[in-house]
């Protein structure tokens, strides 16, 4: 039996899709790329989500890891998709652009909050949609994941509060990308900014 119906966003059959995927990213990758769906799927369930698109958008959020830096690049010029100075000096960030466009071209995706779900997931942005920040979480905490040593914490918090998970996120996130001397896209920063603030409200409102 199908965990769920994807027949509602794509004429692709799920088995399809998974075998699309299997075939396009290494191992690790695809490994990591079903641990992304379930995860989503059961934070859709703890946080009130559709569960078929969060599980539908964690297949898919890295579908154009298998690309390389230059295949990368050359899909936005074919495709007139922007190119900014950090995505120059990082293709890798560009995966999560390429894939949203890829969702539709390849697998047949037809809708917006699942494409935008996909587009956000590695910088995320200010102010993400509940799918975006399932898919945005899920990305970070899914149970393949050794990366951060807090991961037990953010875990955790992610059953419970997902704004505060996202918040925490960004705190490893940025320590790790200044840590390594890579450069950080003014997304990410305008974004953990406005996740600290909201934390920083929710704070004042509890004291006054
Ligand atoms: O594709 P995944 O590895 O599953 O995960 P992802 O799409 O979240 O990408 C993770 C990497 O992206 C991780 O090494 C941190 C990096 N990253 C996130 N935001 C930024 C960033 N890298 C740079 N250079 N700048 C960012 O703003
Ligand atoms: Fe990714
Ligand atoms: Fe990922």
């Amino acid at each position: 039996m199908c965990l769920v119906n994807l027949r509602k966003y794509t004429d692709m059959k799920k088995s399809d899709i998974i075998i699309k995927l299997k075939k396009t990213l290494e191992r690790k990758r695809f490994e990591h790329t079903l641990g992304v769906a379930y995860t989503a799927a059961a934070l859709a369930m703890c946080h009130d989500a559709d569960m078929e698109k969060a599980y539908i958008a964690g297949l898919l959020h890295d579908c154009a890891k298998g690309m390389t830096a230059s295949e990368k690049l050359k899909y936005c010029k074919d495709h007139n998709l922007p190119i900014k100075p950090v995505e120059y000096d990082n293709p890798s960030l560009l995966h999560s652009k390429v894939g949203s466009y890829l969702a539709d071209e390849v697998y047949e995706i037809k809708d917006r909050e699942i494409a935008d779900a996909i587009f956000y997931h590695t910088t995320g942005k200010a102010g993400m949609g509940l799918l975006e920040s399932i898919i945005f979480v899920a990305d970070y905490i899914e149970p393949g994941r050794t990366h951060d040593p807090e991961l037990p914490i953010i875990r955790k918090e992610a059953f419970n509060d997902l704004n505060k998970t996202i918040l925490h996120i960004y705190v490893n996130t940025i320590k790790h990308l200044q840590d390594t001397d890579s450069p950080i896209d003014t997304t990410t920063m305008i974004a953990y900014e406005y996740y600290a603030k909201q934390e920083n409200n929710g704070k004042d409102n509890q004291t006054h």
